[in-house]
């Protein structure tokens, strides 16, 4: 069996904190690590998201290029992972031109295949500013949920993507003013032409969690329709036709694509350059997607779409553990109140496995978990330190006594493997 994990790509706009660990990166990692020691045949795979307009609204911000703020926030992102032992087997980008080949061959050939139509369409402008306001370059009022300072693509508290003109109340990011309505050619994925097989996938799947299957059933039963896929903004990829000149890909197109671009990066650094089709091209890869619950519609619905309209077999995701959030002591981490704790500062202070010990006991599976200080300070020196520590530390005492100092190696004793029956010296790594 092959497997290919992925953890969602974190965008390169901000830094890491524990919400993202705890959903998407340590659980993926834990998994990774179990089907390594069982010597199964695994990739783990992950990258910076760098396009779309959460970079770009930084870059601007800032009064740089957004490959600035790319670089930056990569080697910060990359760094963190490092300090909490997140061992991704490719860590890669998707500014970077290999990823720009494959996702517009991506778009092609689900254009050629008839999945990709033209559709003019209604856009707000802001006058003030000269420019179309894609994605979060608007906010507003959710038209599913009411909630406040919803994005024009996605609301952040129910989840809903819908079109940018369905935004209510909507404000210009940049000046604040309210913006008009202008016309713009755009190019659509017609994911209502899957729905057969999005219904035959699905019903495969009742192994999933709830929360991302009922998320699936309930769009199935809304009905499929278009989604746009282009945007008119700058940093970005450029739509491979003729008559898009000044369109970029959306960046939720462009960012699975990174998982394929990641392993294509790694067979290349490995001196194997073909061999990410081993696992891409092959059906019976087991590709399992980790991400956080607010990603699911991109990972279970668009995704395996755009893959199932390719002219080659994809394998399809098999499994798309999506977790709930952490808070921090009852109130939910948010980046732009500064309310979280950051992986970089927290490693300057404690040792990473606390992290580790403390999110994997505390993980938000099933319902949004909470972190907080003091229940922190008790798993790790109650469970941790004192239980786990003193179970370690008697079993070397107690070696070191009666067996010279010397313990059978762990792994997998399932026959001759090479750990299994030999003899480590206490304190020694296999
Ligand atoms: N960057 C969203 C996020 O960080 C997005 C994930 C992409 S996974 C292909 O929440
Ligand atoms: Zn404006």
């Amino acid at each position: 069996m092959k497997y290919l994990i992925t953890s969602a790509l974190p965008y390169a706009n901000g830094k890491l904190h524990i919400g993202h660990v705890a959903g998407a990166y340590l659980p993926a990692d834990i998994f990774v690590r179990f089907l390594k020691l069982n010597q199964a045949d695994v990739v783990y795979i992950c990258g910076t998201d760098e396009h779309g307009t959460p970079i770009s609204i930084q870059a601007d911000a800032e009064g740089v290029e957004p490959q600035v703020i790319v670089e930056r926030y990569h080697k910060l992102i990359e760094d963190a992972f490092k300090g909490i032992d997140i061992d991704f087997d490719n860590f890669s980008g998707t500014s970077r031109p290999p990823h720009y080949t494959m996702s517009q061959e991506f778009f092609t050939a689900l254009y050629e295949n008839k999945h990709i139509h033209p559709k003019d369409t209604l856009q707000f402008y802001c006058e003030y500013d000269k420019r179309f306001l894609a994605d979060r370059y608007v906010e507003g009022i959710c038209p599913k949920c009411g909630a406040e300072r919803a994005r024009g693509d996605q609301c952040d508290a129910c989840g809903q993507i819908y079109d940018t003109t369905t935004l209510k109340e909507p404000k210009c990011k940049i000046c604040g003013n309210a913006p008009v309505i202008k016309a713009t050619r755009h190019w659509f994925l017609h994911l209502d032409g899957f729905t057969d097989k999005m219904k035959a996938w699905i019903a495969q799947k009742d192994y999933w969690k709830e929360n991302v299957r009922n998320f699936m059933l309930n769009l199935l039963e809304q009905g499929l329709i278009e989604r746009s896929i282009t945007r008119d903004i700058k940093w970005g990829i450029p739509v491979p036709l003729p008559e898009a000149q000044d369109k970029v890909l959306y960046v939720w197109f462009d960012a699975p694509i990174g998982y394929i671009s990641s392993t294509v990066e790694w067979a290349q650094r490995i001196g194997q350059p073909d061999r990410w089709k081993d696992y891409w091209h092959d059906p019976e890869t087991q590709l399992i997607h980790f991400i956080g619950k607010d990603n699911i519609i991109f990972h279970a619905l668009i995704w395996p779409a755009m893959l199932m309209g390719q002219k080659q077999t994809y394998c399809l995701p098999h499994d798309i553990p999506a977790n709930e959030f952490m808070n921090l002591e009852g109130q939910k981490i948010s980046t732009s109140r500064n309310w979280a704790i950051w992986v970089d500062e927290f490693v300057q202070e404690f040792d990473g496995d606390y992290l580790r010990w403390y999110l994997a006991t505390n993980a938000p599976e099933s319902k949004d978990s909470d972190f907080s200080w003091k229940d922190f300070q008790q798993k790790v020196n109650g469970e941790l330190n004192n239980v786990l520590g003193n179970l370690a530390n008697r079993v070397f005492a107690f070696s070191q006594r009666f067996f010279a100092g010397k313990i059978k190696a762990g792994g997998n004793q399932r026959g001759g493997q090479s750990g299994a029956g030999r003899c480590l010296q206490a304190g020694q790594r296999d």
